[in-house]
């Protein structure tokens, strides 16, 4: 029995070292990445209990992919194998001064872009789990995806677990009209929403305060609780984080204070916010939600990788103040 359950693509990612550009590259550094994996990942880290549903290829990418996750104690035992095929790669080119980050994509005909709906054992998986976790990555992989989706979010919900989803707007994967008749459909059926700003601009055209964003969609989508993070970049290798997430009785629990960041690699950080407010929610509350996911985000940061190498004391000792002299 799970606590919690994940369905998305893993990739590996490909990262030049020391900002070279991808051009000038002779080596990468390897790292296993997808948003729902990376979820999964911090909810292990936190001390939960968390399975990803997935398909990878059975080769050496494959079983790379599969390995990682094991070692960190995600649960892959409904991991579909297929013995040919692809898993899908990024490249990760990391800027500074006035070079922005990028990310390239090679994820075309992915194993998990042909996964068919009606072949995983939805029912067995969620059974007695606490919360259904998946982002918008996964239905915009193909149509087959947004079939799996739709068809786990409706058995997650006939369960009795919570259905917690981040928007995650992929631009490359799909049009913001594609992505807003998908989503609006699959909202319905959530109770935890995770955005940004920048996200409900583009797929709904909702803009304003953050606090005032979540509030909209709680309203209009019945939703237990929407959170938005908020991202400051005032350059290219510092930030600020802050959330704010509003609840079905209408309060809003922001950020005590926004937390200024060197970003040695922000990707994943979002991610790690879901991991830790998810945590944060099923062990306390929205309160709790938002302080956990902003410490687990926040350390997220200064991990290279996508995932969140933390332990659960690290996030507490954030959460009681910052500690920036070195711990020996
Ligand atoms: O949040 C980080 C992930 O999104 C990354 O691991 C993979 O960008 C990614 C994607 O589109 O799946």
């Amino acid at each position: 029995m799970y606590d919690i359950v994940t369905l998305g693509e893993a990739m590996l990612r490909l990262t030049p070292p020391d900002h070279q550009r991808l051009e000038q590259a002779t080596s990468f550094q390897v790292n296993v990445s997808g948003s729902e994996l990376n979820t999964a990942w911090g909810t292990v880290r936190l001390g939960l209990s968390t399975t990803w549903v997935s398909r990878l290829v059975d080769n050496p990418p494959g079983r790379m992919i599969a390995n990682k996750a094991r070692e960190m104690g995600v649960d892959v035992s409904h991991v579909q194998w297929i013995p040919e095929g692809r898993v899908g790669l990024y490249y990760c080119e990391m800027g500074a001064s006035t070079r922005a980050s990028r990310v390239y994509y090679d994820r075309k005909g992915s194993a998990i872009s042909q996964m068919k709906p009606g072949t995983v054992n939805w029912e067995g998986i969620l059974e007695g789990a606490k919360v259904f976790h998946v982002s918008g990555i996964t239905p915009a992989l193909s149509a087959d995806c947004r079939a799996v989706t739709e068809e786990a979010i409706r058995m997650a919900k006939e369960a009795g677990l919570l259905v917690s989803f981040d928007i995650n707007y992929r631009s490359g994967l799909w049009l913001p009209k594609e992505a807003h008749d998908c989503i609006v459909a699959l909202l319905s059926y959530v109770d935890i929403l995770f955005t940004t700003s920048d996200d409900t601009s583009i797929v709904f055209g909702v803009d304003g305060e953050p606090a005032d964003i979540a509030r909209k969609f709680v309203d209009k989508y019945g939703l237990k609780v929407a959170a938005l993070t908020i991202r400051e970049a005032p350059s290219v290798l510092s930030g600020k984080w802050s959330s704010v997430a509003v609840a079905d009785d209408g309060q809003a629990y922001a950020s005590s204070a926004k937390i200024d960041l060197e970003l040695i690699d922000r990707i994943g950080s979002g991610d790690a916010y879901d991991a830790g407010f998810l945590y944060g929610f099923l062990t306390g509350d929205v309160a709790k939600a938002v302080r956990y996911g902003d410490a687990m985000s926040a350390i997220k940061h200064s991990v290279p990788g996508d995932h969140a190498w933390i332990t659960l004391e690290e996030v507490e000792a954030h959460v009681e103040g910052l500690r920036t002299k070195i711990v020996r």
